[in-house]
């Protein structure tokens, strides 16, 4: 019999901007790395010079692009990373975090564009399916304070206004209806709360995911 082989988790968090992604996982990859948990926090920005680059347009893109233009772009950044970057740690046996996936895509490029699902299914054999996906929750009002107060400029997409946010919020509470693999944290109680409570959810999956695949 082959020897076996264990992959890495793949975590996924996901919210709107200013939800408190890029706090957590500062902090979740702060406890991982007080731990012996194999892990690895990625990040299109940092792990890749092509996605940094597709990223930076997305983000200034000034007029906007056309609707199907962005979603590829987005979906492209996407394969790019996960095929160079976060399948080989899976592979590896590396639990993999991630800053948003294609939830992300489906909630804010699904506002505009119908024909989103038609490009994820194209892209899906190139991606790795999440085992766990942390949905941070906060309404259209906390959204509007927490981005207006970090009082820098708004960029191509956060200019969109607080309409589109709350369809793309209302999009992610769609895909996780059903999805067993989303775990809605509030994310309007304070950090500290939504960061312990960050740690219970990963840890306690972790676990139930090592049990699993060992006994697979
Ligand atoms: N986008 C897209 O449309 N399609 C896609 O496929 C992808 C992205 C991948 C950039 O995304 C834009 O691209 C984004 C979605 C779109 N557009 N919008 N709008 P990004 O992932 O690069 O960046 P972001 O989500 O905009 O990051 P962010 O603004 O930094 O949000 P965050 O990481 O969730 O929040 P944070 O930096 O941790 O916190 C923001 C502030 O809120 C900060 O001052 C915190 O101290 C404060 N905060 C956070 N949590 C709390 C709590 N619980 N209490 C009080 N204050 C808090």
């Amino acid at each position: 019999m082959a020897p076996f082989k264990r992959r890495g988790a793949f975590v996924v968090i996901e919210g709107l901007d200013g939800a408190g992604k890029t706090s957590n996982i500062r902090n979740l990859g702060n406890y991982f790395s007080h731990s012996d948990t194999p892990h690895f926090m990625a990040s299109e920005y940092d792990d890749s010079k092509v996605c940094l680059a597709l990223r930076t347009m997305l983000n200034n893109q000034a007029p906007d692009f056309n609707v199907m233009t962005e979603t590829m772009m987005f979906y492209a950044s996407r394969i790019e990373h996960t095929q160079k970057i976060i399948a080989p740690y899976l592979d590896g046996g590396t639990h993999v975090i991630t800053d948003r996936y294609y939830a992300t895509t489906l909630a804010y490029q699904g506002v505009k564009n119908p024909k989103v699902r038609e490009v994820h299914e194209l892209a899906q054999p190139h991606l790795r399916e999440p085992d766990l996906i942390l949905f941070y929750d906060i309404p259209g009002d906390v959204y509007e304070a927490r981005v207006l107060m970090r009082g820098k400029g708004l960029d191509a997409i956060e200019s969109r206004g607080r309409p589109y946010f709350e369809q793309v919020r209302a999009n992610f509470l769609k895909l996780a209806e059903n999805d067993p693999r989303y775990l809605i944290i509030d994310a309007t109680k304070p950090l500290e709360d939504v960061f312990t409570e960050t740690i219970a959810r990963v840890d306690a999956f972790l676990r139930t995911f090592n049990e699993d695949v060992v006994a697979s």
